[in-house]
């Protein structure tokens, strides 16, 4: 069976195969990588960040952050989170861009976000997006992760309806994950110039603000950046991605990670849609991780390359 002879990246993965491979990536690469635990889910499952670094140490290194999974049902994510892992090991000292990047910065990357809803993707839903907290008021489960952040929390957008897909949880920070994201973010601003938190689908290169039709200090700066990303993208893939404000672009989603770590200071902060554009939509094939992780992982270099420039 010629499908069989798919790489492991280019699978989807259970929660218990994620693990594993996070503690064997770890293991097999002691001089790069560092496993950090941020927190745990509301199911108190453990949240592990891996920190990949190039061998060159210096003093004060600055750092890019990467969360996937966010979203339970968007599968793509932490396949693409394991495709950038393995890509930077491999390529390291091989291909330049992957080695001025971990030259530069230390990259801090979040696997699965929300380990509870992707569990139960796998077991019970395959279209569950929240996480599973269950709620004092209903008996309906889950907050939208992504509505949960203290970013213009709760307003046009998201939903105070605990049965909504979109709703925002009983405060901000109100679950674990987020709070554990929040707090990872918090106590490492200053080294943190680069946010990017990855979904699906769409096919969009988004920067803030999601939560308000405002522009940002730097609209223009971002925008340069996701265009000509997405300017790439279409050279060497023949795919084009929308790219622009998300409130614009998308539609307005307040509470979200994205416009939280940019006014915490991360002001080059992005979330990256990935394929596709609605033909498959969450139920990606797993024949189409390749090319979607490899767009990604341009548009990627590109933004952070231009990142590392700039704040030098
Ligand atoms: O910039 O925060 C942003 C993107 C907003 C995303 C959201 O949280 O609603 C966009 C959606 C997502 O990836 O979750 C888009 C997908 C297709 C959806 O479920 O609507
Ligand atoms: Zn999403």
């Amino acid at each position: 069976d010629p499908r069989s002879s798919a790489s492991y990246y280019e699978r989807y993965h259970s929660l218990e195969d994620i693990y594993y491979w996070i503690n064997k990536t770890a293991q097999e690469h002691p001089d790069m990588v560092k496993v950090i635990l941020i927190g745990s889910s509301y199911e108190k499952r453990p949240l592990y960040v891996l920190k990949l670094s190039g061998r060159q140490e210096r003093a004060e290194k600055r750092a890019i952050w990467i969360d996937c999974g966010i979203h339970a049902r968007e599968w793509i994510s932490p396949a693409f989170c394991l495709w950038f892992v393995q890509y930077s090991l491999n390529f390291y000292n091989l291909n330049n861009d992957i080695t001025e990047m971990l030259n530069s910065m230390d990259i801090y990357v979040l696997p699965v976000m929300n380990p509870d809803g992707y569990k139960y993707t796998w077991t019970t839903n395959r279209m569950w997006r929240k996480n599973r907290s269950l709620s004092k008021e209903s008996n309906c489960v889950g907050t939208d992760l992504n509505r949960n952040f203290d970013a213009n929390w709760c307003t046009k957008g998201a939903s105070n309806r605990p049965c909504d897909e979109i709703y925002c949880g009983q405060f901000p920070e109100s679950e674990p994950e987020a709070e554990a994201v929040a707090n990872f973010l918090r106590s490492h601003k200053d080294s943190v110039k680069l946010y990017l938190s990855i979904h699906s689908y769409g096919q969009m290169l988004l920067f803030p603000y999601s939560c308000s039709n405002e522009e940002v200090p730097n609209h223009a700066e971002l925008f340069e950046l996701v265009q000509e990303a997405a300017m790439k993208i279409r050279r060497h893939y023949r795919n084009n991605y929308k790219y622009g404000a998300s409130a614009k672009t998308i539609y307005l989603a307040p509470g979200g990670s994205d416009d939280w770590a940019y006014n915490l200071g991360i002001h080059y902060s992005f979330t990256f849609e990935l394929e596709d554009r609605g033909r498959y939509g969450f139920l990606l094939p797993p024949s189409f991780i390749s090319k979607a992780c490899n767009e990604a992982l341009l548009a990627l270099k590109s933004i952070a390359l231009r990142v590392i420039q700039k704040t030098q």
